[in-house]
């Protein structure tokens, strides 16, 4: 029995689209390591029949696809697909889709009506956390035979399985079929107590070399627990991983990172849900890695719990190699924080942990998300007067999107028309639909301009005389990957005249206008704020004969 795995892109739609017709430089693909398939396809392999299994990375074909545009021709996404397709080197009986993302529904959808088209005889199945949020949709469609709810390993395998045995109707816990699903039966897949039981991740099954060598996409990624015991309304993990956080011991979780390490990374990402909520467990293992890890850095992409931090943790993570983090503190409004979206953070602790944070040069970075259902002005208002009174280097403010089968997506069922979403082009920063208290163009404003805001103009190391560390930000955050964005170019041009750069600075308002002349969105920043952006007027106004150092002192 042949296998295949495939793992979306984890990108709406028409971004994705725009990329492959080269019509956009404003995304950049967000690529990483498909670990549910990498820890599923390991653990299938050991314990199923099957003879042959592959992984299809879609999301690291895009990663390659964006570096070497220049090279390739453009295309549509369902061509794209379809000659991801025409690579794989058998014929396979199953072909499992990883849908993780609301926004990679329709491209699933499409992918497995190709292999059905292209292999006849293959059954489909789909997994990961939007199928088991959207289970019934999914089945709807004849593309799709079966969805897995909740973690595979056990109910994958179990799976295969049956089919192998040609058993008719299949009844596996967490696998539904389209007469299941019209059952109303209510279940997900057993889970794993022992993750000690996962065979070394399936690294083999990717392109390793692109993981590790890639300028921009080069990490590997490891998971060394499952599961989160925090009951924030937002938050999808426990429809898969549950809510009781099981480990993995220290022991393996090095040999992964040994594995990685031996291979040649240089860059590691654990995503865990929850990092280091058992103290003992933690500081070993940080101690472990800090004195293997050479200089490989550690990167974590999840935020940091307030509840879970504390002075000793940042130490051992900086031992280890991680730099710096986010601080996931999502709202600065206490009734949010209790009552929408029950994260509790106390917003206190949030500051002397940030404030620590400064003091150890552990690089800090905040979330926060406008746009809950039965946020107010006021709340959003209280949550703006917070973050300026935060020191930190850099804050995130996303616009909240639900996730199907969460708490909250519950509550938006009561503001908005939830049938109606359009999920596929959906994304963090912006979302697609309007509720009875806030329309989708007003929530992206307010975020967009206290972004802007919190960020450039009224940015917390410049207010501190840190014009260096403002400059080292913006162009890590900023600069480097948009070199079009006029705000960030324009506020480095003032921190380099604070720290008497003139010839720094007047390069950087002669390039910010060469942009606005030239590129559109550098034109919609200007436009948008140039009552912010005064030295740009004047520049305009006499290019020849302008001076900064005199315009500085009028
Ligand atoms: C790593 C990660 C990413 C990586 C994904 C890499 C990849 N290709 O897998 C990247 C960085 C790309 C990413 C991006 C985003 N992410 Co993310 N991400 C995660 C994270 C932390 C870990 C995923 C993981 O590896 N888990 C470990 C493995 C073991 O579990 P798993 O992947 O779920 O796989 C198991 C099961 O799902 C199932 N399964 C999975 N696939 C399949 C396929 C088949 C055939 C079968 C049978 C079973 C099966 O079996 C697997 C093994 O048990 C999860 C949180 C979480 N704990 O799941 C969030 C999570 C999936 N992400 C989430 C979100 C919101 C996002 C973003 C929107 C965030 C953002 N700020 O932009 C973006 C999405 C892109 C976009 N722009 O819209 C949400 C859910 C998304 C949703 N339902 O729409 C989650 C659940 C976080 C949360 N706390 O709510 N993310
Ligand atoms: S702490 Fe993080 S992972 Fe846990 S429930 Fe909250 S958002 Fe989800």
């Amino acid at each position: 029995m042949n296998l295949l795995l495939i793992s979306s892109i984890a990108m709406p739609y028409n971004e994705v689209e725009a990329i492959l017709e080269e019509k956009s430089i404003l995304r950049i693909p967000t690529v990483a390591m498909p670990i549910g398939l990498m820890e599923m396809g390991a653990y299938v392999r050991e314990k199923s029949c099957i003879s042959n299994i592959q992984i299809l990375d879609c999301g690291k074909e895009m990663g390659s696809f964006y570096i070497n545009k220049e090279k390739l021709s453009s295309r549509s996404y369902q061509h794209f697909l379809r000659s991801l397709l025409d690579k794989v080197e058998f014929t396979p009986d199953v072909v499992g889709i990883s849908l993780m993302f609301a926004c990679a529904r329709k491209s699933s959808l499409e992918t497995a009506e190709i292999a059905k088209e292209k292999w006849k005889n293959c059954t489909t199945i789909l997994g990961g956390n939007t199928a088991t949020g959207m289970y019934k949709k999914l089945l709807d469609e004849e593309c799709v035979d079966y969805v897995v709810r909740g973690e595979g390993e056990l109910s994958l395998t179990e799976f295969i399985n049956s089919l192998n045995d040609s058993i008719k109707n299949i009844n596996v816990q967490g696998v539904y079929d389209k007469v299941k699903a019209s059952r109303g039966v209510e279940e997900i897949s057993p889970m794993i107590e022992d993750l000690d039981e996962l065979p070394m991740p399936a690294f083999d099954l990717l392109d390793l070399d692109f993981y590790c060598n890639t300028p921009f996409y080069g990490r590997g990624s490891v998971m060394f627990s499952r599961g989160c015991p925090f009951k924030c309304t937002f938050c999808g993990s426990s429809l898969v991983h549950g809510r009781r956080v099981r480990h993995k011991s220290n022991k393996k979780c090095l040999s992964e990172v040994k594995y990685l390490l031996d291979y040649g990374f240089k860059h590691i990402k654990p995503e865990d849900d929850i990092w280091a909520i058992r103290k003992k467990k933690f500081m070993e293992l940080a101690d472990e890695i800090a004195k293997i890890r050479g200089n490989c850095l550690f990167e974590l992409s999840q935020g940091l719990s307030v509840a879970v931090m504390d002075e000793e943790r940042i130490d051992a993570m900086m031992r280890m190699g991680v730099k710096g983090a986010q601080l996931a503190i999502e709202s600065g409004s206490p009734y949010i924080q209790k009552h929408i979206i029950k994260k509790n953070v106390n917003l206190d602790k949030a500051k002397k942990l940030l404030d620590y944070m400064r003091k150890v040069g552990f690089v800090a970075e905040v979330n926060f998300i406008f746009g809950f259902p039965g946020e107010t002005d006021a709340m959003r208002k209280e949550s703006i007067e917070y973050m300026k009174s935060l020191d930190v280097n850099w804050i995130y403010v996303f616009n909240c999107a639900p996730i199907p089968g969460t708490e909250l997506f519950k509550e938006f069922e009561k503001v908005a028309d939830m049938d109606s979403v359009d999920w596929d082009n959906m994304r963090v920063g912006r979302r697609l639909f309007d509720t009875i208290e806030i329309t989708t163009e007003e929530l992206e404003n307010i975020a967009y301009d206290t972004n802007i805001e919190i960020n450039f103009f009224n940015n917390c190391n410049m207010r501190n005389g840190r014009y260096e560390l403002a400059i080292q930000c913006w162009n890590e955050i900023i600069l480097n990957n948009y070199p079009f964005h006029t705000v960030g170019r324009y506020c480095r041009a003032i921190a380099y005249s604070k720290l008497k750069r003139m010839d720094d600075a007047t390069a950087d308002l002669r390039i910010c206008v060469d942009w606005i002349r030239k590129n559109s969105e550098s034109k919609r920043l200007f436009e948008r704020y140039r009552a912010k952006m005064p030295l740009l007027e004047k520049l305009m106004e006499n290019e020849k004969g302008f001076n900064l150092a005199s315009e500085l002192v009028r």
